[in-house]
């Protein structure tokens, strides 16, 4: 069942009835502002960090799900509804809700009356901008007014929710003509305060949330929409709130239109502080002119459509497969530019408040933005490098405001390391920017520890070669990409954290899947090396990742499947000689992928185990069997359900390694068939088992042993964009940044009898046909650059020509 159709060319989806499976969001604002919506106008917004800058307040877990966003009550006669169907529920007579590319567009009718809310973050700005339309679609005069409504949140929203000693005295309000001003907070010298005004005189406003809902109300009644009257009421602590009325009278036909503000200023660094308490208009008053028309508003919107066309120009490609192709050309995209933006902060199911960036979150999520916005990737890399420890180790996470490592999470997940090499790596094969490795960058932000970032990458290449353990596997620590494999974890008591149980640390426990992930990254580092001329390095790092390499063939192989892990007790995890967990879908997809066991024949062994016991009708699941006992030595990971999360959900994030492995061994159908099986748009149809949005991958889904097989949960924030991305570009279409060029090396389906990818790289645009006559999975026979048939099957890079147009003809 589909709640909605994707609209390819006005690169929307469209949400046809507001009772979705769960609120299906959308993400405005790729700078600075940030603005999440759902399908029925629920959500909040923030200035860089959900949880330090908040603008406006969302609870959590509330009932009904979804309850508080930044709402217009429309009340006409006696009937009071909204245009996204929240807060009130009033059945409308049509409802639509378009999700397009940072904006999102709600349209009600209503007893012949059309109410269209166009939200967006104009770029530049940082505000959201609200274009309500208003038309009389009936034969009569229409006279009834609007109330608009955000609550607002007193800036740091973990205190917001908690701290309610304090906070219920602190909230300050001014009001400037149709202009709302919440500057809680000001009068402690912050620089910040927040707006929401409208471009047109008002009739009436309110500050004050109790006196605008009333006693014992909610949303979905307040008081003064059902009085059809503001009281003019200004916030002295308690809950500050905007909200302004308009009365107006629509002829049949007519129709009119407002633009509305909510926005952060700030005031200069070196502002003089006459009086605290009164806010300093300036910025105010720039924002709002800035948005005073409904010219300026629909010009700032055709910007920010144009400089979406422009991204997603960078990548395109033309099939016969509509289904890939609006992932590829849309929505994959866009959902690697918000993982970019938000790491793993702020969503549906993360409350901004926790989590922050993470270091191997947003490594990896560079894989699917690099060659979107390369100057940001940089930028990004840096920060994160910021955040390393001299011994190479690295925070965990870190707040995007103060991009500072969280020390109450910490260090001691001892994959973070490599990522950093697998992202310079994809930065410097897209831009060919090699000036990044001397880049001067500190340790844990302390500038006198600056060094060049290639002795980062050294560190991190070196955390792993000291950290071995009796198998001379790499020490797993706290835990490896798997948060939930906690196998130095000895003890659990109620109400501990899995992760700070255990020593931070050792002793023994290993991991074969941090052994992969330095074969991979390891021969990268090497190829660095290399071309930094340090040849005798070069030639060091890769006798490691021999030593490595030859370690997981013998501690690491198990017979028909790679093993996983050893727990701290020297048993092996993920292998048959396991009651439960007997094979992992990690070391299995990134063995293959890093080549490790190809030419020995044990990738193809380990894929057709995964195959075999790891498949089912909705994508791969983790592991089998699922852990039915919590054990101790294992930690997390038997903490859930079988079927949900770690033990034995399908982790979207790590199908595409099996997708991109069965391509190192030339399976075009089998690596599409993993690449379609959670792929949003091929499962749209299956909307209500999925119930996450069909326009953007979830991290997870329930596996075959849990009751909601099938459903997913989580949409949004994963890894899985950036590797979805990556699989299905580089290595299913084959288009591969490499050092010196574009390679072309796609690996298809057999029926697949071609396409065109349209690809910018560095300078360049390519437009590059694959034809594949003879059904052929992968090999590519013949290469003509501009009419040139070259050798092999790498595009040379030619910087001073603008277009290329490449044939390449697969034919193995
Ligand atoms: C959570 C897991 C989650 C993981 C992701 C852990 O702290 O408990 O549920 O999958 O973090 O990083
Ligand atoms: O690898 C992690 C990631 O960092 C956050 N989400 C869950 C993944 C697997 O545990």
């Amino acid at each position: 069942m589909k709640y909605g159709y994707f609209d390819d060319s006005s690169r929307e989806y469209v949400i046809t009835t507001p009772k979705t499976p769960l609120p299906w969001i959308n993400y405005l604002g790729c700078e600075d502002f940030f603005s999440i919506k759902s399908n029925t106008s629920g959500g909040y917004c923030f200035y860089k960090d959900a949880k330090l800058l908040r603008l406006t307040r969302y609870r959590y877990n509330n009932v009904p799900f979804d309850d508080g966003g930044h709402y217009f009550y429309i009340k006409d006669g006696d009937t009071v509804w909204n245009p996204g169907w929240q807060p009130v529920q009033t059945e409308l007579d049509s409802y639509e809700c378009r999700h397009g590319m940072g904006y999102s567009i709600f349209t009600g009718v209503k007893n012949g009356l059309k109410a269209q809310v166009t939200s967006f973050v104009p770029m530049g700005y940082t505000c959201e901008v609200n274009k309500l339309t208003l038309t009389n679609e009936s034969d009569t005069v229409k006279n009834f007014s609007v109330f608009s409504y955000v609550e607002f949140c007193l800036w740091n929203a973990m205190d917001d929710m908690t701290n309610f000693q304090r906070n219920f005295s602190t909230g300050e309000v001014e009001v400037m003509g149709s202009v709302i001003i919440h500057k809680t907070e000001y009068r402690e010298r912050r620089r910040h305060y927040a707006i929401f005004g409208v471009n047109t005189p008002i009739n009436g406003f309110d500050t004050d949330r109790d006196s605008f809902l009333g006693a014992y109300r909610g949303y979905h009644n307040p008081q003064v929409v059902e009085d059809g009257k503001s009281k003019n009421s200004m916030a002295s602590g308690w809950a500050p709130i905007g909200s302004h009325q308009i009365t107006l009278s629509l002829q049949p036909g007519e129709t009119k239109t407002y633009i509305y503000v909510l926005g952060y200023c700030e005031n200069p660094a070196d502002q003089k502080w006459e009086s605290q308490g009164v806010v300093n208009k300036a910025p105010a008053k720039a924002l709002m002119e800035a948005f005073a028309t409904e010219a300026q508003a629909d010009a700032a919107l055709d910007h920010l459509k144009e400089y979406w066309s422009q991204l997603l120009g960078k990548f395109h490609v033309e099939s016969d497969y509509t289904e890939m192709n609006r992932m590829v050309n849309v929505w994959n995209q866009y959902q690697c530019m918000v993982t970019f933006n938000m790491s793993r902060s702020a969503s549906y199911f993360e409350s901004g408040i926790g989590r922050g960036m993470g270091f191997r979150d947003s490594c990896q999520d560079l894989f699917g933005f690099v060659h979107l916005i390369p100057e940001k990737a940089r930028q990004r890399i840096i920060d994160i490098a910021s955040t390393q420890m001299e011994d190479g180790s690295a925070y965990h996470q870190y707040q995007p405001l103060t991009k500072r490592g969280n020390s109450d999470i910490g260090s001691g997940f001892n994959d973070d390391p490599l990522w950093l090499i697998a992202a310079v790596a994809a930065y410097i094969k897209e831009t060919g920017d090699y000036s990044i490795l001397e880049e001067s960058v500190p340790f844990d932000n302390k500038e006198e520890t600056a060094v060049p970032l290639m002795e980062h990458l050294r560190r991190s290449f070196n955390f792993t070669v000291t950290h071995r353990g009796p198998h001379k596997l790499p020490l797993i620590g706290r835990a490896d990409w798997n948060d939930c494999l906690n196998l130095n974890c000895f003890s659990s008591e109620p109400g501990e954290s899995f992760q700070t149980s255990g020593p931070s640390e050792g002793p023994v426990a290993e991991s074969v899947f941090i052994a992969a992930m330095f074969v991979k990254y390891g021969k990268e580092y090497a190829m660095l090396c290399q071309r930094q001329g340090l040849d005798k390095e070069a030639d060091d790092a890769l006798a490691q990742v021999d030593d490595m390499y030859q370690t997981i063939l013998t501690a690491g192989w198990d017979g028909e499947w790679f093993v996983r892990a050893y727990d701290a007790y020297e048993n092996k995890v993920g292998s048959h000689e396991c009651e439960d967990g007997k094979i992992f879908i990690e070391p299995q997809g990134f063995c293959v992928l890093a080549g490790v066991g190809i030419k020995e024949g044990h990738a193809n062994k380990a894929l057709a185990s995964v195959e075999k016991i790891l498949d089912t009708k909705y994508g791969i699941v983790l592991l089998q069997p699922a852990y039915k006992d919590y054990h101790l030595e294992l930690g997390e990971v038997s903490s859930y359900p079988p079927g949900y999360k770690e033990n034995a959900g399908i982790f979207c994030h790590n199908n595409p390694w099996i997708s991109i492995a069965e391509t190192c061994v030339g399976h075009g159908n089998r690596a599409f068939d993993v690449y379609r099986k959670i792929c949003p748009a091929y499962i749209e149809n299956i909307s209500e088992i999925h119930r996450t949005e069909p326009y953007v991958y979830s991290q997870m889904i329930a596996g075959k042993d849990a009751k909601n097989f099938g459903e997913a949960k989580n949409s949004w924030l994963t890894g899985t964009a950036a590797w979805t991305f990556l699989n299905v570009s580089q290595a299913i279409l084959g288009i591969q940044p490499d050092y010196d060029g574009l390679v072309v090396d796609p690996c298809i389906p057999s029926e697949l009898s071609g396409f065109t990818i349209t690809r910018k790289f560095r300078d360049v645009t390519y437009t590059i046909e694959v034809q594949n006559p003879n059904k052929s999975q992968k090999g590519i026979s013949k290469l003509i650059v501009d009419g040139v048939t070259v050798d092999g099957n790498q595009i040379p890079y030619d910087a001073s020509k603008k277009q290329v147009h490449v044939v390449a003809v697969l034919d193995a």
